[in-house]
């Protein structure tokens, strides 16, 4: 019975030890400035939080917060809402990933007057773009290049925020991956009384130590993301490396002649 009671605390212990964590783990803050600002206070500033682009309607609701990178996951925490926008602006939905492995343009160096919301060939040079579909929560990975199409930002003064979304063109990977909405964060560190995330968008197809840009707005382009860093290999790599070299370590000292 003493026996019976022990294995029950222990496997009580089991279990409570392997309660899920709630705090969101999204790793390093990967978040540089986005070289759209033309003023250096309020919310129209060089800093990401609490900051919207020039002349746009500045809210909670409208501001992008940043970008993170855990390993190889990107994830992005936002004021705004990217599954269900800003209520009565729906059209100013979520845009795509893209991601460079070059230095892409951004920022007041895109502008070149080109029509808002206009369907234009990618001269920002992004190589791939994460296509995200909002109705299953997937996203599929196009390789693009110049001759690829996208979608520029609504509003022409938000050029610097371009692009949104993807059009046509470019290569299908076959890569696709689910990701994760999180809404009502309270714990992310930033202002602002609401936030929300996506998460879980596995970028080790760019392949180990890769440096990469990635780029994220909303239809209106009225706030946008830039994160920059680098893809580092997966940790069980690094454990699968290890427990070669020890198995190898372990192998010489058997066969090795004794002294
Ligand atoms: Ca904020
Ligand atoms: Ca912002
Ligand atoms: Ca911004």
């Amino acid at each position: 019975m003493k026996q019976m009671l022990r294995l029950l605390i222990a496997l009580l212990m089991c279990a409570c030890l392997s309660a899920p964590v709630l705090a969101l783990e999204l790793g390093s803050d990967i978040t540089i400035y986005d070289k759209n600002s033309t003023a250096e206070t309020g919310w129209y500033s060089a800093q990401e939080d609490d900051e919207v682009e020039p002349g746009m309607a500045a809210s909670q609701a409208w501001d992008l917060e940043g970008f993170f990178l855990e390993q190889n996951s990107l994830s992005m925490v936002g004021g705004f809402n990217f599954k269900a926008g800003v209520a009565g602006h729906e059209k100013y939905s979520s845009g795509d990933i893209f991601i460079s492995t070059g230095t892409p343009e951004f920022g007041v160096s895109a502008l070149s007057g080109v029509q808002d919301n206009s369907s234009v060939k990618n001269r920002y040079g992004y190589d791939y773009v994460l296509d995200l579909n909002f109705s299953d929560d997937s996203y599929t990975v196009y390789k693009i290049d110049k001759n690829t199409h996208v979608l520029t930002a609504y509003y022409l003064q938000n050029e610097g925020s371009s692009p949104w979304q993807y059009v046509s063109g470019g290569k299908d990977t076959g890569i696709e991956g689910q990701f994760l909405f999180h809404s009502n964060l309270t714990d992310t560190g930033f202002l602002g009384t609401s936030h929300y995330a996506l998460t879980g968008f596995d970028l080790s197809f760019l392949g180990h130590d890769t440096e990469f840009y990635a780029h994220f707005t909303m239809g209106c382009g009225n706030d946008n993301l830039m994160g920059q860093d680098t893809v580092v290999p997966e940790p069980s790599t690094f454990l699968l490396l290890a427990a070669g070299g020890g198995l190898l370590w372990l192998a010489r000292r058997k066969t090795a002649p004794e002294n």
